[in-house]
């Protein structure tokens, strides 16, 4: 028997070296080592051994068991590197395929023209000033000289919070009073950008919710000259030197007195046009110099100090500068209008 054994270990041995493939290994594993392979068989004879033949059979079929098991192991990883190998050969990544393009975004025209306005403002020596978009009732109205049942709170009507007293502003102008209260005793240079809101009909100019960009100077003998002559510049050099602008006295009570400026109309040069309402002219601003009142509620004393402030319209000048003939373009999430910026 033990002659069968030897037998047995060197055609298993031999036969393994020439297996290529995983199925083939297993099918020897269960021919030679398996619960019913040939060892297994040989081994389970070991009771028909005399008693001094037993011990040496079964020491030497252990070692041909473990010897067996080690050689399949190693065969087998070597079967399976092989076969690894052979797959990235013929099925080879090939790195000089195109990726796939991550598609670019780009800047809203609002954010363009946004930077664009800090950028001529901080040249002439503004800072920017963030003021918040959920206001008091005294903030938005009160502070700026404009009290309850003052018949000014029809043009700029807005949507109220549950908190009484609460609601989202209407304009940036109050925060002039919070930079003021922040700002005294020194003078201010300061714009004041953001997103107000307005319970207002929607058309191709007009928005219930839209941005401006407010601006506030106060210091000594700052005059109505100094005013238009900001103004002018600023447009100058937003719209360029050759286009004409004009100042028309108007009313706000948190100003006195009052103008607003208009920009000649981009998109039919002054001839008139459905975006300028025929008329040539495109509103872009309200100005005025400081109220004593409202200069008074910032903590500046009117006697001592003066100065102008306005409000622009961001979107208006984005349309001006595009040549973007309806506003509602902007909130459209439309991806054909934002390509083309
Ligand atoms: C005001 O909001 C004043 N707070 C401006 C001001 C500030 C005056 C400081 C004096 C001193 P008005 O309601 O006119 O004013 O709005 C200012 C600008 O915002 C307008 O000139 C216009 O360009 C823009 N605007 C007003 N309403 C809308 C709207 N519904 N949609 C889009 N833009 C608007």
């Amino acid at each position: 028997m033990i002659e069968q054994l030897e037998q047995l270990f060197e055609d298993a041995k031999s036969k393994l070296t020439t297996l290529k493939s995983t199925a083939d290994l297993e099918a020897w594993f269960r021919d030679t080592l398996g619960r019913k392979g040939q060892l297994t068989a040989l081994m389970r004879q070991v009771g028909s051994l005399s008693k001094e033949e037993k011990p040496v059979f079964g020491k030497r079929a252990n070692e041909v068991k473990q010897t067996l098991q080690s050689s399949f192991d190693a065969r087998q990883t070597e079967v399976k590197m092989a076969q690894l190998e052979a797959e990235m050969a013929s099925d080879a990544l090939d790195i000089t395929l195109p990726g796939r393009r991550s598609r670019k975004g780009g800047l809203h025209p609002i954010t363009r023209t946004l930077r664009e306005i800090y950028r001529i403002w901080g040249d002439m020596g503004f800072q920017v000033y963030q003021s918040r978009e959920v206001e008091t009732d005294e903030y938005n109205f009160e502070m700026l000289n404009i009290p309850e049942h003052h018949p000014a709170r029809d043009m700029w009507d807005t949507f109220h919070t549950t908190s009484p007293g609460m609601l989202l502003r209407t304009h940036t102008s109050p925060g002039q009073i919070h930079a003021m209260r922040e700002y005294h005793p020194e003078p201010i240079r300061v714009i004041l950008p953001g997103t107000v809101y307005r319970y207002e009909q929607i058309t191709s100019r007009s928005e219930c919710q839209f941005n401006q960009v407010e601006g506030l100077a106060i210091g000594h003998n700052i005059s109505l000259a100094d005013l238009k002559g900001t103004l002018s510049d600023f447009a100058r050099r937003m719209f360029g030197a050759d286009r004409n602008v004009r100042f028309r006295a108007n009313y706000f009570p948190f100003t006195e007195p009052s103008a607003e400026m208009d920009v000649e109309c981009i998109l039919c040069d002054g001839d008139g046009c459905q975006l300028c309402k025929h008329t040539g002219w495109l509103e872009i601003l309200g100005s005025g110099m400081v109220h004593p009142n409202v200069m008074r509620n910032g903590g500046y004393d009117p006697s001592e100090y003066s100065g102008f402030a306005f409000g622009m319209g961001v979107e208006r000048i984005c349309m001006l500068n595009y040549g973007i003939c309806d506003i509602r373009n902007f909130w459209s999430n439309d991806l054909r209008f934002l390509q083309q910026f």
